[in-house]
């Protein structure tokens, strides 16, 4: 691992990058040897630095959770980042470009807690009873690597291209719904632009969520009750640009529309 005076020059890099929004060289070339435990050591101490500023953490996100995204990022392994409460934008509201540097928007399920999780090997059961209920979310990542181009350390330290999130349509209960096959269309402009079920990610989202829980179970963590969880994009996701229209039509779950200003 990194020596951490490493960890926390990257840090310095990574946090200058998104709080003032810029592009910058892979951090893996400025780091040669970094590996995946330095990325998720560099989003640890973003996470201090967020929270002594004043961001509350609100939940996680999983991302390269489907198999369209791990082909459009050329990785193979899925992701997890930390949701703050800023990044949240409210249904309806326009999302004004500027401030973003070459963003793309991702349909995504979103899961919010009733009852904390915690450990590895989570049964489904376990993981819908935990579940107070799931509902439509569009992400919007922007990496801030040139490019969209990065490797597994460097898009983790990026807090996995993070930026905004949109909770939208119908709250539903996990028992309502059949997670393998629901359908999602994503429309940019009127225009259908990609289309996929909600087993596209993992055959079931919430595998996603046993594998965040697990995943955290191996740092000693846990997810709490009320963290929202983004289960992953299930479709590519879309580049956008100012003043594009994006609407996810979910089957039984409603509509999320975002504009882009
Ligand atoms: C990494 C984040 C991926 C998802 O839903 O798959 C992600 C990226 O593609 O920049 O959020
Ligand atoms: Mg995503």
């Amino acid at each position: 691992m990194l020596d951490s005076t490493t960890i926390t020059r990257l840090s310095n890099i990574v946090d200058a990058a998104q709080s003032a929004p810029h592009l910058m060289v892979k951090l893996s070339d400025q780091a040669p040897g970094m590996t995946i435990a330095d990325g998720y050591a560099v989003q640890d101490e973003l996470a201090s630095r967020w929270q002594a500023r004043g961001r509350r953490i609100v939940g996680y996100k999983a991302g390269l959770t489907s198999r369209a995204k791990m082909v459009q990022m050329g990785i193979e392994a899925p992701v997890f980042g930390l949701l703050t409460h800023d990044m949240a934008v409210p249904e309806g509201a326009e999302v004004p470009f500027a401030g973003l540097l070459h963003p793309r928007v991702e349909a995504e399920l979103a899961v919010v807690l009733k009852a904390g999780l915690s450990g590895a090997d989570r049964s489904e059961a376990e993981i819908a009873a935990a579940i107070d209920f799931v509902q439509p979310a569009l992400e919007i990542i922007d990496s801030r690597y040139e490019n969209f181009r990065f490797d597994l350390p460097s898009v983790i330290a990026d807090n996995t291209s993070s930026a905004r999130y949109v909770l939208g349509g119908r709250a539903c209960r996990v028992a309502d719904l059949d997670l393998h096959s629901t359908g999602i269309v994503m429309e940019k402009n009127g225009r259908l632009a990609a289309a996929a079920a909600t087993g596209a990610v993992l055959g079931n989202p919430l595998r996603a969520v046993g594998m965040l829980s697990a995943w955290l179970a191996g740092r000693g963590r846990s997810l709490p009750a009320g963290a929202v969880i983004l289960t992953g994009g299930a479709t590519e996701a879309l580049p956008l640009a100012a003043g594009d229209v994006i609407t996810a039509r979910y089957q039984g779950l409603g509509a999320i529309t975002v504009r882009f200003s």
